[in-house]
């Protein structure tokens, strides 16, 4: 039996604060800068265009003094996904102030982009957007800007050539749940006493070019480095999906025989990764051959945990509407924000899933 790590969970980062001193050199603290002015520059005809795209865009019917928000969300590709959904949802209500104009681009920023057009028709108070990718922003922020209407980035960040047209940015650290990861996964070997085995890994990547995807991928191989006896054997997109997880694991069975350790960007890819081993008739989980080590901590990984299918999952945390409209709200009494927010996270191994799932809020 493995010895018990303890309800050890490991803050991985400082509290909902943020940068300018952090690690995350891609923007500067530069304090808020709401985008109030309409410029002379004329704006994109393309904003003129696809304004019937509103296909499964939302919206409620608050009254005139209400603050209309225009959210442009990812898709519904995970667990994560529907709490974050959820999270926005239940925060910008009637009740609370808000019209909310939802979007949910399917995992597709060509979407995201006419959803923003629609928003900036539409004349919004805030738009917000959950990116897909992290590139390819900066004409339809531009339209943005041009307009007026401040934009907050969540969850995933975005890289674009001038800071200022966003006002800030809220979500995780995904480089360091990359190191957590690793961090886990030595410290799991070593309890084992399994430091100098040769430990063969591969990896299920989130959506290419995501940020979750890209800081995950960096943060681990990063802090591999320092394991010259641990080997990625391959790594391979199942684009944050189970199913797609699932025919991912599927082939890497098929290509290696002697897989150690699964690390997969999310979990609902490790759920897929899991029917895959099973299927194969191997083992995994603290009790089997494989270990599984994932991202999200979402409650159905709890209960994989406690089933005995996983082993870690490093936290992620989607309820991103209340700091949201923290955000808006210093915004409307002319406050600054913060430009760069972090939310607290940490690690859950199998030992504790029992215990803490009943405190899980998604
Ligand atoms: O980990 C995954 C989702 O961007 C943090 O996207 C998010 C990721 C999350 O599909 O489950």
């Amino acid at each position: 039996m493995k010895k018990v790590l303890g309800l050890v969970v490991i803050l991985s980062m400082m509290t909902v604060m943020f940068a300018g001193c952090g690690e995350n050199d891609a923007v500067a603290d530069t304090g808020s800068n709401v985008a109030t002015e309409t410029s002379d520059t004329e704006s994109s005809d393309a904003a003129q265009e696809d304004t019937t795209e509103a296909n499964d865009t939302e919206s409620s019917d608050a009254g005139s003094d209400s603050l209309v928000v225009g959210f442009s969300q990812v898709g519904a590709e995970s667990d994560w996904r529907t709490a974050n959904t959820e999270s926005m949802k239940g925060t910008f209500t009637e009740a609370n102030g808000y019209e909310l104009i939802f979007s949910d681009a399917q995992q597709k920023q060509e979407n995201q982009i006419k959803a923003v057009r629609n928003f900036i028709q539409q004349e919004v108070d805030y738009i917000v957007i959950a990116p897909v990718t992290e590139t390819g922003w900066d004409t339809v922020l531009n339209e943005a800007y041009e307009a007026g209407i401040p934009v907050i980035i969540v969850d995933r960040m975005i890289d674009v050539s001038d800071d200022n047209l966003f006002e800030c940015w809220v979500g995780s650290n995904f480089k360091q749940e990359g190191y957590d990861a690793v961090s886990w996964l030595a410290g799991y070997l070593e309890e084992n006493g399994r430091t100098d085995e040769e430990i063969n890994i591969v990896t299920l990547q989130g959506t290419i070019g995501s940020s979750a995807q890209i800081g995950r991928t960096e943060g681990v191989e990063e802090k591999m480095a320092d394991y010259p006896n641990w080997t990625m054997l391959e790594r391979q997109s199942g684009e944050f999906t189970q199913s797609k997880g699932q025919e991912v694991m599927e082939s890497f069975l098929k290509s290696y025989d002697d897989i150690d350790v699964v690390i997969a960007e999310n979990d609902n890819m490790a759920f897929g990764a899991i029917d895959a081993i099973k299927a194969a008739g191997r083992t995994c989980g603290p009790d089997g051959e494989i270990t599984i080590i994932s991202f999200d901590a979402v409650q159905a990984a709890f209960a994989s945990m406690i089933d005995g299918d996983m082993n870690v999952s490093v936290e992620c945390n989607p309820l991103h509407g209340p700091r949201v409209d923290e955000i808006i709200q210093k915004l409307e009494a002319g406050s600054s924000v913060d430009k760069l927010q972090y939310v607290e996270e940490g690690v859950f191994p199998a030992e504790t899933a029992a215990e803490i799932m009943p405190t899980r809020a998604y």
